[in-house]
């Protein structure tokens, strides 16, 4: 299998972290989602990272279904069974994929669009949104069990992330995450190779 990644995405990262808790061997190509490269736009029509591609040649995107199949695929390593945790790991997952959602649109913002035309009142949405969502996501990490899970793995990928794209954030209002981040190494190791870094 092969998966398209940047080192700054926080949603490749979450897909290279959980397949390396899943013990499956990828192999990681690099790519340039502002250029469009061929390759990419033939395994996931929107351009966007991660995308993965098959042994039979198939592809799969987003970060969500990649880490479902490779859930499936592993008999269960990223997904608890049981419904109550399941839906715990469902929320997290889906709170951190949502806040790095909102946090990317008001990046591009600045990335794409000359500064007259940028809409402050938009970005502004965006990081009421990303906000909420963190607040939301701190009292959820207790949730969290001691095994990792897939929503270990998209907060490490979120929060990762945030700390150059919006450095010294996590510390001065979220420092439950910044203290969970800082702490994740510990629990997985392969985070210092695989985490999010900047490009
Ligand atoms: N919901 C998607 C989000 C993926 C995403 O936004 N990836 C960004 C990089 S972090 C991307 O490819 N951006 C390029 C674009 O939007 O054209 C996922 O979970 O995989």
């Amino acid at each position: 299998m092969r998966v398209f990644y940047s080192s700054a995405s926080p949603f490749a990262a979450k897909v290279r972290m959980a397949a390396s808790h899943c013990g499956l061997a990828i192999e990681s190509v690099a790519a340039d989602t502002t250029a469009e490269p061929a390759d990419l736009l033939a395994a996931n029509p929107l351009g966007k990272i991660p995308a993965l591609i098959l042994d039979d040649g198939t592809a799969l995107y987003d970060s969500r279904v990649i880490c479902d199949y490779f859930d499936k695929l592993t008999g269960g390593q990223l997904l608890p069974q049981r419904l109550e945790a399941f839906a715990t790991v469902k929320r997290i997952e889906a709170t951190a994929d949502g806040i790095g959602d909102a946090l990317i649109l008001v990046v591009y913002e600045e990335r794409y669009r000359p500064e007259e035309r940028r809409h402050q009142p938009w970005v502004d949405k965006q990081m009421r949104k990303a906000n909420r969502g963190l607040a939301a996501l701190e009292p959820m990490l207790p949730e969290l069990s001691d095994d990792l899970t897939v929503a270990d793995f998209a907060v490490a990928g979120l929060a990762g992330w945030m700390s150059f794209r919006f450095k010294g954030k996590l510390e001065a209002e979220y420092p439950a995450l910044a203290a969970w981040l800082a702490a994740f190494p510990a629990r997985f190791p392969a985070y210092d190779e695989l985490g999010p870094r900047p490009a």
